[in-house]
Protein backbone atom coordinates (compact mmCIF):
# COMPACT_ATOMS: atom_id res chain seq x y z
CA UNK A 1 0.00 0.00 0.00
CA UNK A 2 1.47 3.42 -0.76
CA UNK A 3 1.93 5.70 1.54
CA UNK A 4 -1.23 8.75 2.20
CA UNK A 5 0.31 12.01 2.19
CA UNK A 6 -2.19 15.26 3.06
CA UNK A 7 -1.42 18.80 2.11
CA UNK A 8 -2.78 21.98 3.27
CA UNK A 9 -1.86 24.89 1.12
CA UNK A 10 -1.01 22.57 -1.51
CA UNK A 11 -1.65 25.35 -4.96
CA UNK A 12 1.28 27.44 -3.24
CA UNK A 13 4.95 27.53 -3.86
CA UNK A 14 5.86 24.80 -1.26
CA UNK A 15 2.94 22.78 -1.81
CA UNK A 16 3.15 22.41 -5.38
CA UNK A 17 7.22 20.89 -5.00
CA UNK A 18 6.08 18.82 -1.90
CA UNK A 19 3.57 17.47 -4.22
CA UNK A 20 5.83 16.66 -6.85
CA UNK A 21 8.81 15.07 -4.44
CA UNK A 22 5.71 12.61 -2.56
CA UNK A 23 4.22 11.62 -5.79
CA UNK A 24 8.22 10.88 -7.17
CA UNK A 25 8.65 8.79 -3.98
CA UNK A 26 5.20 6.83 -4.87
CA UNK A 27 2.51 8.51 -2.17
CA UNK A 28 -0.86 8.65 -2.91
CA UNK A 29 -1.21 12.83 -2.27
CA UNK A 30 -4.55 14.56 -1.08
CA UNK A 31 -4.44 18.31 -1.28
CA UNK A 32 -6.76 20.92 0.19
CA UNK A 33 -8.15 23.25 -2.24
CA UNK A 34 -10.06 26.79 -1.85
CA UNK A 35 -12.63 27.56 -3.92
CA UNK A 36 -11.33 30.84 -5.62
CA UNK A 37 -13.40 32.77 -8.52
CA UNK A 38 -10.49 32.29 -10.67
CA UNK A 39 -8.26 29.37 -11.31
CA UNK A 40 -5.65 29.11 -8.62
CA UNK A 41 -4.10 25.49 -9.73
CA UNK A 42 -1.94 27.01 -11.93
CA UNK A 43 1.40 25.45 -9.89
CA UNK A 44 0.08 22.16 -9.48
CA UNK A 45 -1.41 21.70 -12.94
CA UNK A 46 0.96 19.67 -14.69
CA UNK A 47 0.68 16.93 -11.79
CA UNK A 48 -2.87 16.93 -11.69
CA UNK A 49 -4.39 13.88 -13.72
CA UNK A 50 -7.99 12.02 -15.02
CA UNK A 51 -9.63 11.62 -10.88
CA UNK A 52 -11.25 8.64 -12.92
CA UNK A 53 -8.23 6.51 -14.01
CA UNK A 54 -7.65 3.83 -11.38
CA UNK A 55 -3.73 5.22 -11.14
CA UNK A 56 -4.25 8.66 -9.95
CA UNK A 57 -2.29 9.51 -7.15
CA UNK A 58 -3.14 13.13 -6.46
CA UNK A 59 -7.00 14.10 -5.57
CA UNK A 60 -7.89 17.95 -5.17
CA UNK A 61 -10.66 17.86 -1.98
CA UNK A 62 -12.45 21.69 -1.14
CA UNK A 63 -11.81 22.42 2.25
CA UNK A 64 -10.60 25.32 4.56
CA UNK A 65 -8.67 25.78 7.49
CA UNK A 66 -11.44 28.46 8.88
CA UNK A 67 -13.55 25.55 8.15
CA UNK A 68 -13.52 22.60 10.87
CA UNK A 69 -16.27 20.72 9.81
CA UNK A 70 -14.26 20.28 6.16
CA UNK A 71 -11.01 19.52 8.21
CA UNK A 72 -12.92 16.54 10.03
CA UNK A 73 -14.22 15.09 6.98
CA UNK A 74 -11.45 15.11 5.08
CA UNK A 75 -9.77 13.54 7.87
CA UNK A 76 -11.88 10.66 7.80
CA UNK A 77 -12.63 10.61 4.45
CA UNK A 78 -8.47 10.24 3.49
CA UNK A 79 -7.19 8.51 6.78
CA UNK A 80 -3.66 9.91 5.94
CA UNK A 81 -0.59 8.46 7.27
CA UNK A 82 1.61 12.25 6.97
CA UNK A 83 -0.37 15.62 7.12
CA UNK A 84 2.09 18.48 5.86
CA UNK A 85 0.25 21.92 7.14
CA UNK A 86 1.73 24.68 4.41
CA UNK A 87 -1.84 26.77 4.21
CA UNK A 88 -1.55 30.08 5.49
CA UNK A 89 -2.13 33.45 4.81
CA UNK A 90 1.50 33.62 4.37
CA UNK A 91 2.29 37.28 3.63
CA UNK A 92 3.71 39.39 6.11
CA UNK A 93 3.22 43.02 4.87
CA UNK A 94 -0.93 41.81 4.45
CA UNK A 95 -0.64 40.55 7.65
CA UNK A 96 -0.64 44.07 9.23
CA UNK A 97 -3.82 44.88 7.16
CA UNK A 98 -5.71 41.41 8.04
CA UNK A 99 -4.31 40.46 11.72
CA UNK A 100 -7.47 38.30 12.66
CA UNK A 101 -8.09 37.17 9.73
CA UNK A 102 -4.30 36.16 10.08
CA UNK A 103 -4.46 34.67 13.06
CA UNK A 104 -7.35 32.40 12.34
CA UNK A 105 -6.17 30.87 9.32
CA UNK A 106 -2.14 30.57 10.33
CA UNK A 107 -2.41 30.10 13.64
CA UNK A 108 -6.01 28.48 14.66
CA UNK A 109 -5.68 26.44 11.37
CA UNK A 110 -3.25 24.71 13.07
CA UNK A 111 -5.16 23.74 16.01
CA UNK A 112 -8.34 22.81 14.01
CA UNK A 113 -6.12 20.21 12.57
CA UNK A 114 -4.72 19.45 14.99
CA UNK A 115 -7.83 18.33 16.83
CA UNK A 116 -9.21 17.16 14.23
CA UNK A 117 -6.80 14.41 14.36
CA UNK A 118 -7.11 13.73 18.22
CA UNK A 119 -10.96 13.44 18.14
CA UNK A 120 -10.69 11.04 15.41
CA UNK A 121 -7.99 9.35 16.70
CA UNK A 122 -5.60 9.37 13.98
CA UNK A 123 -2.28 7.69 13.44
CA UNK A 124 -0.97 10.15 11.24
CA UNK A 125 2.18 12.58 11.40
CA UNK A 126 1.98 16.35 11.37
CA UNK A 127 4.44 18.59 9.81
CA UNK A 128 3.66 22.21 10.80
CA UNK A 129 5.29 25.28 8.50
CA UNK A 130 6.78 27.07 11.10
CA UNK A 131 9.13 29.96 9.98
CA UNK A 132 12.32 32.38 10.46
CA UNK A 133 9.45 35.02 11.13
CA UNK A 134 9.37 33.67 14.86
CA UNK A 135 12.83 35.18 15.79
CA UNK A 136 11.55 38.64 14.70
CA UNK A 137 13.66 41.12 16.76
CA UNK A 138 16.49 38.30 16.92
CA UNK A 139 18.22 38.35 20.09
CA UNK A 140 21.06 36.25 18.74
CA UNK A 141 22.86 36.03 15.43
CA UNK A 142 22.82 33.16 14.21
CA UNK A 143 19.33 31.26 15.00
CA UNK A 144 18.58 28.47 16.40
CA UNK A 145 16.24 26.03 18.01
CA UNK A 146 16.68 27.45 21.34
CA UNK A 147 16.94 31.46 20.12
CA UNK A 148 13.81 32.97 21.71
CA UNK A 149 10.89 34.16 19.63
CA UNK A 150 10.27 37.95 19.28
CA UNK A 151 7.95 37.71 16.13
CA UNK A 152 7.39 41.28 15.14
CA UNK A 153 4.04 40.86 12.94
CA UNK A 154 0.33 39.78 13.24
CA UNK A 155 1.78 36.85 10.84
CA UNK A 156 4.63 36.41 13.44
CA UNK A 157 2.58 36.35 16.32
CA UNK A 158 -0.43 33.79 14.64
CA UNK A 159 2.82 31.30 13.49
CA UNK A 160 3.89 31.95 17.45
CA UNK A 161 0.86 30.28 18.23
CA UNK A 162 0.96 27.15 15.51
CA UNK A 163 4.04 26.82 16.40
CA UNK A 164 3.75 25.96 20.32
CA UNK A 165 0.57 24.32 20.15
CA UNK A 166 2.16 21.78 17.72
CA UNK A 167 4.39 21.60 20.58
CA UNK A 168 1.66 21.15 23.21
CA UNK A 169 -0.09 18.31 21.12
CA UNK A 170 3.18 16.52 20.69
CA UNK A 171 3.61 16.63 24.48
CA UNK A 172 0.33 16.30 25.64
CA UNK A 173 -1.04 13.55 23.30
CA UNK A 174 2.15 11.84 21.96
CA UNK A 175 1.51 13.02 18.45
CA UNK A 176 4.15 12.68 16.13
CA UNK A 177 3.86 16.52 15.63
CA UNK A 178 7.10 18.39 14.27
CA UNK A 179 8.29 21.83 13.25
CA UNK A 180 10.28 22.60 10.27
CA UNK A 181 11.34 26.36 11.32
CA UNK A 182 12.11 27.38 7.99
CA UNK A 183 14.09 30.62 6.62
CA UNK A 184 13.04 32.21 3.65
CA UNK A 185 13.03 29.72 0.75
CA UNK A 186 12.42 30.85 -3.18
CA UNK A 187 11.90 29.64 -6.60
CA UNK A 188 10.80 30.46 -10.06
CA UNK A 189 7.13 29.34 -8.50
CA UNK A 190 7.55 32.36 -5.21
CA UNK A 191 4.54 34.23 -5.39
CA UNK A 192 5.02 37.67 -7.38
CA UNK A 193 4.07 40.07 -4.32
CA UNK A 194 7.04 38.64 -2.26
CA UNK A 195 10.32 40.76 -2.79
CA UNK A 196 12.64 38.22 -4.55
CA UNK A 197 10.09 37.31 -7.16
CA UNK A 198 8.97 40.67 -7.32
CA UNK A 199 12.21 41.87 -8.33
CA UNK A 200 13.39 38.80 -10.92
CA UNK A 201 9.90 39.50 -12.17
CA UNK A 202 10.41 43.41 -13.22
CA UNK A 203 13.97 43.33 -13.63
CA UNK A 204 13.26 41.37 -16.93
CA UNK A 205 10.11 43.00 -17.86
CA UNK A 206 12.63 45.90 -17.62
CA UNK A 207 15.10 44.60 -19.90
CA UNK A 208 13.09 43.54 -22.49
CA UNK A 209 11.37 47.42 -22.28
CA UNK A 210 7.88 45.89 -20.76
CA UNK A 211 8.14 48.40 -18.12
CA UNK A 212 9.98 50.99 -16.88
CA UNK A 213 10.06 51.27 -12.75
CA UNK A 214 10.27 49.24 -9.74
CA UNK A 215 8.91 50.18 -6.35
CA UNK A 216 10.00 48.79 -3.14
CA UNK A 217 10.14 49.36 0.23
CA UNK A 218 13.10 48.72 2.73
CA UNK A 219 16.47 47.54 0.76
CA UNK A 220 18.01 47.38 3.99
CA UNK A 221 16.60 44.16 5.49
CA UNK A 222 18.59 41.10 5.44
CA UNK A 223 17.48 37.38 4.61
CA UNK A 224 19.09 33.91 4.81
CA UNK A 225 17.26 32.56 1.34
CA UNK A 226 17.51 29.32 0.04
CA UNK A 227 15.93 27.35 -2.92
CA UNK A 228 12.49 25.94 -2.10
CA UNK A 229 12.99 22.34 -3.32
CA UNK A 230 15.85 21.75 -1.14
CA UNK A 231 13.60 23.09 1.98
CA UNK A 232 10.75 20.65 0.72
CA UNK A 233 13.66 17.37 1.10
CA UNK A 234 13.86 18.71 4.87
CA UNK A 235 10.35 18.54 5.78
CA UNK A 236 10.19 14.72 4.47
CA UNK A 237 13.35 14.13 6.27
CA UNK A 238 11.68 15.26 9.46
CA UNK A 239 8.96 13.36 8.99
CA UNK A 240 10.73 10.20 8.79
CA UNK A 241 12.34 10.40 11.54
CA UNK A 242 13.07 8.31 14.75
CA UNK A 243 11.26 10.65 16.84
CA UNK A 244 9.12 14.05 16.22
CA UNK A 245 11.18 16.89 16.93
CA UNK A 246 12.05 20.90 15.55
CA UNK A 247 14.31 22.23 13.51
CA UNK A 248 15.38 24.80 11.84
CA UNK A 249 16.18 24.73 8.13
CA UNK A 250 18.36 27.39 6.57
CA UNK A 251 21.51 28.27 4.42
CA UNK A 252 23.46 29.84 6.85
CA UNK A 253 24.72 32.98 4.72
CA UNK A 254 22.54 36.27 5.07
CA UNK A 255 22.14 38.93 2.16
CA UNK A 256 20.23 42.70 2.11
CA UNK A 257 17.64 43.37 -0.85
CA UNK A 258 20.14 45.72 -2.22
CA UNK A 259 22.55 43.00 -2.92
CA UNK A 260 19.89 40.80 -4.43
CA UNK A 261 18.88 43.91 -6.35
CA UNK A 262 22.69 44.42 -7.77
CA UNK A 263 22.48 40.10 -8.74
CA UNK A 264 19.62 39.95 -10.42
CA UNK A 265 20.26 43.34 -12.45
CA UNK A 266 23.48 42.88 -12.92
CA UNK A 267 23.15 39.17 -14.60
CA UNK A 268 20.82 41.17 -16.79
CA UNK A 269 23.88 44.26 -17.25
CA UNK A 270 21.46 46.56 -15.52
CA UNK A 271 21.86 49.08 -13.53
CA UNK A 272 19.14 48.72 -10.64
CA UNK A 273 19.77 52.58 -9.10
CA UNK A 274 18.40 53.87 -12.71
CA UNK A 275 14.69 51.76 -12.40
CA UNK A 276 14.18 51.46 -8.61
CA UNK A 277 12.23 53.61 -6.86
CA UNK A 278 10.88 53.59 -2.65
CA UNK A 279 7.27 53.72 -2.54
CA UNK A 280 6.87 53.58 1.24
CA UNK A 281 3.81 51.86 1.16
CA UNK A 282 5.75 48.25 1.02
CA UNK A 283 7.31 49.77 4.60
CA UNK A 284 6.09 47.33 7.33
CA UNK A 285 4.70 49.15 10.84
CA UNK A 286 7.52 46.70 12.23
CA UNK A 287 10.02 45.20 9.88
CA UNK A 288 12.59 41.91 10.63
CA UNK A 289 15.68 43.79 9.97
CA UNK A 290 18.42 40.51 9.91
CA UNK A 291 17.30 36.74 9.35
CA UNK A 292 20.60 34.04 9.68
CA UNK A 293 19.39 30.36 10.78
CA UNK A 294 22.22 28.18 12.03
CA UNK A 295 20.96 24.52 10.45
CA UNK A 296 23.78 22.56 12.55
CA UNK A 297 20.81 20.37 14.18
CA UNK A 298 19.22 19.58 10.31
CA UNK A 299 22.70 18.56 8.76
CA UNK A 300 23.57 16.11 12.10
CA UNK A 301 20.21 14.55 12.84
CA UNK A 302 18.46 14.52 9.56
CA UNK A 303 22.05 14.64 7.52
CA UNK A 304 20.11 17.32 5.46
CA UNK A 305 22.26 20.43 3.50
CA UNK A 306 21.21 23.15 0.75
CA UNK A 307 22.27 22.25 -2.82
CA UNK A 308 21.85 25.68 -4.31
CA UNK A 309 23.55 29.06 -2.82
CA UNK A 310 22.75 32.10 -3.34
CA UNK A 311 23.85 33.39 -6.31
CA UNK A 312 22.71 29.97 -8.58
CA UNK A 313 19.23 30.89 -6.76
CA UNK A 314 19.06 34.59 -7.90
CA UNK A 315 20.21 33.13 -11.74
CA UNK A 316 17.89 30.29 -12.28
CA UNK A 317 14.91 32.75 -11.03
CA UNK A 318 15.93 35.72 -13.95
CA UNK A 319 16.40 33.14 -16.28
CA UNK A 320 12.59 31.71 -15.73
CA UNK A 321 11.16 35.43 -15.66
CA UNK A 322 13.30 36.31 -18.74
CA UNK A 323 11.69 33.43 -20.63
CA UNK A 324 8.22 34.84 -19.12
CA UNK A 325 8.83 37.91 -20.22
CA UNK A 326 9.87 36.75 -23.75
CA UNK A 327 6.36 35.56 -24.23
CA UNK A 328 4.75 38.13 -22.41
CA UNK A 329 6.35 40.38 -25.45
CA UNK A 330 5.36 38.23 -28.35
CA UNK A 331 2.01 38.49 -27.02
CA UNK A 332 2.96 42.37 -26.22
CA UNK A 333 3.83 43.07 -29.90
CA UNK A 334 0.32 41.21 -31.25
CA UNK A 335 -1.91 43.55 -29.21
CA UNK A 336 0.76 46.75 -28.88
CA UNK A 337 0.52 47.76 -25.71
CA UNK A 338 3.17 48.60 -22.47
CA UNK A 339 1.94 47.33 -19.14
CA UNK A 340 2.62 49.08 -16.12
CA UNK A 341 3.80 47.00 -13.05
CA UNK A 342 1.02 46.02 -11.01
CA UNK A 343 0.59 48.22 -7.97
CA UNK A 344 -2.77 46.83 -6.30
CA UNK A 345 -1.98 46.57 -2.62
CA UNK A 346 0.55 47.10 -0.90
CA UNK A 347 2.58 44.04 -0.74
P1 LIG B 1 2.16 30.43 -0.40
O1 LIG B 1 2.77 30.25 -1.74
O2 LIG B 1 1.65 31.77 -0.01
O3 LIG B 1 0.99 29.36 -0.26
C1 LIG B 1 0.04 29.44 0.79
C2 LIG B 1 -0.99 28.34 0.59
O4 LIG B 1 -1.95 28.40 1.66
C3 LIG B 1 -1.78 28.46 -0.72
O5 LIG B 1 -1.98 27.17 -1.24
C4 LIG B 1 -3.11 29.04 -0.23
O6 LIG B 1 -4.19 28.72 -1.07
C5 LIG B 1 -3.25 28.31 1.09
N1 LIG B 1 -4.23 28.93 1.96
C6 LIG B 1 -4.37 30.24 2.28
N2 LIG B 1 -5.42 30.42 3.09
C7 LIG B 1 -5.97 29.20 3.29
C8 LIG B 1 -7.10 28.73 4.01
N3 LIG B 1 -7.90 29.56 4.69
N4 LIG B 1 -7.39 27.40 4.00
C9 LIG B 1 -6.61 26.54 3.29
N5 LIG B 1 -5.52 26.93 2.58
C10 LIG B 1 -5.21 28.24 2.58
O7 LIG B 1 3.20 29.99 0.74
P2 LIG B 1 4.55 29.13 0.62
O8 LIG B 1 5.67 30.06 0.34
O9 LIG B 1 4.31 27.96 -0.22
O10 LIG B 1 4.74 28.68 2.14
C11 LIG B 1 4.15 27.48 2.63
C12 LIG B 1 4.02 27.58 4.14
O11 LIG B 1 5.29 27.75 4.72
C13 LIG B 1 3.17 28.73 4.64
O12 LIG B 1 2.53 28.29 5.82
C14 LIG B 1 4.19 29.80 4.99
O13 LIG B 1 3.68 30.66 5.97
C15 LIG B 1 5.32 28.94 5.50
N6 LIG B 1 6.67 29.47 5.34
C16 LIG B 1 7.10 29.89 4.12
C17 LIG B 1 8.40 30.33 3.97
C18 LIG B 1 8.92 30.79 2.63
O14 LIG B 1 9.97 31.46 2.61
N7 LIG B 1 8.28 30.45 1.54
C19 LIG B 1 9.27 30.33 5.08
C20 LIG B 1 8.80 29.87 6.29
C21 LIG B 1 7.51 29.42 6.41
P3 LIG B 1 -4.65 29.69 -2.31
O15 LIG B 1 -3.76 29.32 -3.46
O16 LIG B 1 -6.06 29.33 -2.50
O17 LIG B 1 -4.42 31.11 -1.85
O1 LIG C 1 9.78 38.74 0.47
P1 LIG C 1 9.16 39.21 1.71
O2 LIG C 1 7.75 39.70 1.64
O3 LIG C 1 9.33 38.04 2.77
P2 LIG C 1 9.26 37.99 4.37
O4 LIG C 1 8.54 39.15 4.93
O5 LIG C 1 10.65 37.76 4.85
O6 LIG C 1 8.35 36.71 4.61
C1 LIG C 1 8.57 35.51 3.88
O7 LIG C 1 9.52 34.72 4.57
C2 LIG C 1 9.09 34.26 5.87
C3 LIG C 1 10.25 33.45 6.46
O8 LIG C 1 11.10 34.30 7.18
C4 LIG C 1 7.85 33.43 5.70
F1 LIG C 1 7.46 32.92 6.91
C5 LIG C 1 6.75 34.26 5.09
O9 LIG C 1 5.59 33.45 4.89
C6 LIG C 1 7.23 34.80 3.75
O10 LIG C 1 7.37 33.70 2.86
O11 LIG C 1 10.02 40.41 2.33
C7 LIG C 1 11.40 40.27 2.56
C8 LIG C 1 12.00 41.62 2.90
C9 LIG C 1 11.25 42.38 4.01
O12 LIG C 1 12.20 42.93 4.88
C10 LIG C 1 10.53 43.50 3.28
O13 LIG C 1 10.34 44.69 4.06
O14 LIG C 1 11.90 42.45 1.74
C11 LIG C 1 11.49 43.75 2.13
N1 LIG C 1 10.86 44.42 0.99
C12 LIG C 1 11.30 45.57 0.43
N2 LIG C 1 10.49 45.95 -0.55
C13 LIG C 1 9.73 44.06 0.35
C14 LIG C 1 9.50 45.02 -0.62
N3 LIG C 1 8.92 42.97 0.51
C15 LIG C 1 7.85 42.87 -0.32
N4 LIG C 1 7.04 41.80 -0.20
N5 LIG C 1 7.57 43.82 -1.28
C16 LIG C 1 8.38 44.91 -1.48
O15 LIG C 1 8.10 45.75 -2.33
Amino acid sequence: MPKRALITGITGQDGSFLTEFLLNKGYEVFGIIRRSSSFNTDRIDHLYQDPHEPETRLRLIYGDLNDSSSLNQILQRVQPDEIYNLGAQSHVRVSFDVPEYTGEVTGLGTVRLLEAIRTIGLRTKFYQASSSELFGSVVEVPQTERTPFRPRSPYGCAKAYAYFITVNYRESYGLFACNGILFNHESERRGETFVTRKITRAATRIKLKLQEQLFLGNLEARRDWGYAPDYIEAMWLMMQAEEPDDYVIATGETHSIREFLDDAFGYLDLDWKKFVAIDPRYYRPAEVDLLLGDATKARRALGWEPKIGFKELVRLMVDHDLELARQEKATQQIKGALLPQRRWGAA
